[in-house]
């Protein structure tokens, strides 16, 4: 009978506990990604949509590998996450994404087809010319890697070559993201600039070169920059830009968006510049891992994150630039005061001379220059360790002095208390 109550009460627990998952979603998305007042709103709809509660558990990562680590490694039971395009490769390649199943949304609140651009279909396709990665990621943002820099202080012929990252006359003013993949990528594309100009290697090609000979390059490159650089950074360089303190920062083209609107604010002048070398074009999506829990409330939120006038207000928060070419989120873009590009690219055929702004949308001739990056797989080991011998020799002279110094400091204090404890301990017996 005991037995009998205990497995009871445990079945109860287990009942439960997956119950309560039902009504959880887990989203695991960049910082700053987002607005978050969408969240509850989603709540609010899906609960109008489908009858059911829900209630959306929201946490955020810095960079991809930590990302990607917690589900890789650690398996984590997150509904949907937001890796950039080389991660949903390397997620493909190795069967960690269930594919999409959009058939339980009733047409007539499905935004995802009618609504992403064809541009950032064709980029999802090129991912893989095996797997479609569109079956398995609904694209969000998008945009470049660049340089934002301070108009008052850096000429834009200075900005537009990656060789400003080491420029002497800026050091300890010098911002470099912390993402070692879209580092890497422009470092090698301004080493072989002779060889493309040649036409003896394609962007493609350096996209997925992980030899040694070129990680040593871009190492010893970097090891140049370090001394310059005012700080590695996975989100605080917008807002070093925005106060003065940083001049230059390697970036992506949503943060140099933000950052120029704050820093208009304070009287602080910014833009951006993708390098004459050339750079690479990325885009973020939304992906459902294979631990997820809750496939049903994540196709329901992956489909509201596509609906425009969310795309839209992610946008205004955010400065970054939403996957979605609908006619609502270009005409919410347009300021008149701007000069006319071609996005017919992105929005369609009609879209040849549209005003908003070129960092937000850049020209056809800027993505002319820029490539997709590529999934290394077991060689990405090769990369983070590169990327730690540059980082971690900037700060090891002086961090590993404190360190010791701290070491002795704390065992000096102990071994002082001891000799008191024993001198008090002596005086009492007397
Ligand atoms: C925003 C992160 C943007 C991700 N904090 C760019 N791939």
């Amino acid at each position: 009978m005991k037995k009998f109550l205990i497995l009871a009460a445990l079945s109860a627990v287990l009942l439960s506990c997956s119950s309560n998952r039902d009504q959880i979603l887990k989203v695991y998305n960049w910082s700053d990604y987002i607005d978050e007042s969408v969240l509850p709103e989603f709540e609010a709809w899906y609960k109008a949509q489908t009858g059911e509660d829900i209630k959306v558990v929201y946490q955020t990562f810095d960079v991809n590998e930590t990302m990607l680590s917690k589900i890789e490694k650690g398996h984590e039971d997150y509904d949907v996450i937001c890796p950039s395009d080389y991660i949903i490769e390397r997620m493909l390649n190795e069967g960690l994404l269930l594919p999409l199943d959009f058939a339980a949304i009733p047409d007539s609140i499905n935004y995802i087809n009618q609504n992403t651009s064809p541009y950032i279909r064709q980029i999802f396709h090129d991912i893989n010319p095996n797997i479609d990665a569109n079956d398995y990621a609904v694209a969000y943002m998008w945009g470049t890697t660049g340089i934002i820099y301070n108009t008052e202080k850096v000429t834009p012929e200075e900005a537009g070559t990656w060789d400003v990252i080491r420029n002497p006359k800026f050091a300890g003013q010098i911002l470099i993201k912390d993402a070692p993949r879209d580092v890497y990528s422009p470092v090698l594309i301004y080493l072989k600039q002779k060889e493309l100009k040649e036409g003896t290697v394609t962007m493609d090609e350096l996209m997925k070169d992980s030899s040694d000979e070129s990680l040593a390059a871009v190492e010893a490159f970097l090891k140049q920059v370090k001394d310059g650089v005012l700080g590695w950074e996975a989100d605080f360089g917008k807002d070093q830009m925005t106060k003065g303190r940083g001049v230059i920062s390697l970036n992506w083209s949503g943060d140099a968006v933000w950052a120029k609107e704050e820093a208009a604010e304070v009287g602080v002048s910014l833009d951006y510049i993708v390098p004459e070398e050339g750079s690479n074009v990325w885009c973020d999506g939304w992906v459902i891992p294979k631990y997820a829990q809750n496939i049903k409330a994540a196709s329901f939120f992956i489909d509201f994150m596509c609906r425009p006038d969310i795309a839209i207000r992610n946008m205004d928060e955010t400065g970054y630039v939403s996957a979605n070419g609908s006619m609502e989120v270009l005409e919410s873009q347009i300021d008149e005061s701007l000069d006319p590009i071609d996005l017919s690219y992105f929005f369609g055929p009609e879209a040849t001379s549209i005003r908003v702004d070129p960092v937000l949308y850049p020209d056809k001739s800027v993505i002319d220059r820029c490539a997709l990056e590529h999934d290394w797989g077991a060689d990405t080991a090769k990369l983070l360790a590169m990327w730690s011998r540059v980082k971690g020799d900037n700060a090891s002279s002086l961090t590993y002095v404190i360190i010791c110094l701290a070491v002795l400091a704390i065992i000096a204090a102990v071994l002082f208390s001891n000799k008191s404890k024993k001198r008090r301990r002596k005086s009492h017996r007397r």
